[in-house]
């Protein structure tokens, strides 16, 4: 606990970014689910079984053993972390002027893509882009945005194309397995492969159970492995849903791009069968991953975000609908409508909601966008502010007093002052950018 006075220090020494903030000094963290879920007991005694070999560690036997039998992929890279399998797959099959298309862009997903060379072009329903938009999957792929871009650049322009289950920068919203199939049979057609970010891939799956028709009884298990199957090659950050602290993975059916990738790891992140990674990561990642599928697992775990979702909208808050599966954004543009997007409404929006009571979260607008390759600022339509729930962490008392904050400020809103940028980090500047008000 810190006082309101001490708060009003900490964010100006932070830059008004809750990224420089200490650790120590936040009392409910919702700043990201990445890395911050409490591992299981069954994930500690893996700690235990580290098989700390240079090369060939058992450990990493039974990472890629549960892989095939969880997410039915052939072959295993584990990484340092998400991002490590994004840059080693943009520079396996991005060629400079290559597009690349997904179903929204993800921060350090588009780096590596234009790192390599290519350029992102966003291909997600316009629905994605409306916060209050019912849509049950406002995550899926516009078909005809898609056709358009193969058409415009032709088929040899694009190694591949990103379909991520449960869009993070939408606010964690599902793609259906019946647009899944389509965008496969569109780029099968045309020979593209699909790179799969399935780093919630079991969030995903949760609404698939509850909102697509056919699937009501099936097990999340079984779901995930059927948009598995439709996809080539998938890049996992673990530190979501498969409940570790650190690691990521690159997964593939095609033994020669895994042939590259493992010796890309070598030069990147370690040999091919440790990856940047201990022993025992790759055991409580083995396990982690067992756990993440299971049906009460992640309907605890969603149920939660909806509680806090609920609470909010009680209070007559403004938020991406519907909920999402690892947090509740709030429409800072909306709460913060005196504020033009240039003066930073999400920055401002979390450092009141900090100042308020010690409750961290995460902008997701116009400072996340970055700027073009032009040098300008890109304006999303999307300026949110993050409520992101690590899994097995928190209590419903907790999210209480979250939606207790939320309204607080949303309540004195008018009075709020924007932001002007006074440092900008050349690359993924949200995470270090410094603001002044
Ligand atoms: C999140 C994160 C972590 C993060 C990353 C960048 C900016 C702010 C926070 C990471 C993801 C993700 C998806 C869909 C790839 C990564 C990179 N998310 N794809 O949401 O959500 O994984 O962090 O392990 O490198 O807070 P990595």
């Amino acid at each position: 606990m810190t006082t309101e006075k001490q708060r009003n220090k900490f964010i100006i020494d932070a830059g008004y970014n809750t990224f420089l903030l200490r650790s120590e000094d936040v009392y409910i963290d919702l700043l990201t689910d990445s890395g911050t879920s409490a591992m299981s007991d069954r994930q500690w005694a893996a700690i235990m079984m580290g098989d700390e070999a240079y090369a060939g560690s058992r450990n990493y036997y039974n990472l890629e053993a549960a892989v095939t039998k969880f997410y039915g992929y052939k072959y295993t890279l584990p990484t340092h972390q998400g991002r490590g399998a994004e840059h080693i797959i943009s520079q396996i099959l991005i060629k400079p002027g290559d597009i690349i298309p997904g179903n929204m862009y993800f921060t350090t997903t588009r780096l590596h893509q234009e790192i390599a060379g290519g350029t992102f072009v966003d291909v997600i329903i316009d629905e994605a882009h409306d916060p209050e938009s019912l849509h049950p999957f406002k995550g899926n792929i516009d078909i005809d945005k898609l056709s358009a871009v193969i058409k415009k650049y032709g088929a040899k322009k694009i190694p591949y194309v990103t379909v991520s289950t449960s869009v993070n920068m939408a606010g964690g919203q599902p793609l259906s397995i019946a647009n899944l199939k389509e965008v496969r049979k569109l780029t099968q057609k045309h020979g593209i492969r699909l790179v799969h970010d399935m780093t919630r891939v079991a969030e995903n799956a949760y609404f698939i159970q509850q909102r697509e028709p056919g699937y009501k009884t099936k097990s999340i298990a079984k779901i995930i492995l059927e948009i598995c199957a439709l996809t080539d090659i998938a890049t996992m950050s673990a530190k979501k849903d498969a409940l570790v602290n650190i690691g990521g993975i690159l997964a593939m059916n095609d033994v020669k791009i895994y042939a590259e990738a493992q010796n890309l790891a070598v030069v990147y992140e370690g040999l091919h069968t440790y990856g940047g990674l201990a022993g025992r990561d790759m055991e409580a990642m083995a396990v982690g991953i067992s756990e993440s599928v299971q049906d009460l697992h992640i309907r605890a775990r969603i149920g939660q975000v909806e509680y806090l979702g609920e609470k909010l909208k009680e209070r007559g808050i403004p938020t991406v609908l519907p909920f999402g599966g690892h947090g509740i954004f709030l429409n800072a543009a909306k709460i913060l409508s005196h504020l033009p997007q240039e003066q930073f409404p999400g920055q401002t929006l979390a450092a009141e909601i900090y100042k308020d009571s010690g409750v961290r979260s995460m902008e997701r607008g116009i400072v996340s966008a970055g700027r073009d390759k032009k040098g300008k600022n890109i304006f999303p339509k999307l300026e949110l502010v993050r409520l992101t729930i690590p899994r097995r962490v928190y209590t419903q008392a907790h999210m209480d007093v979250v939606a207790e904050s939320v309204e607080r400020v949303f309540l004195r809103r008018e009075k709020i002052k924007g932001l002007t940028m006074v440092f900008e980090p050349e690359y993924l500047r949200f995470f270090q950018a410094r603001f002044k008000q």
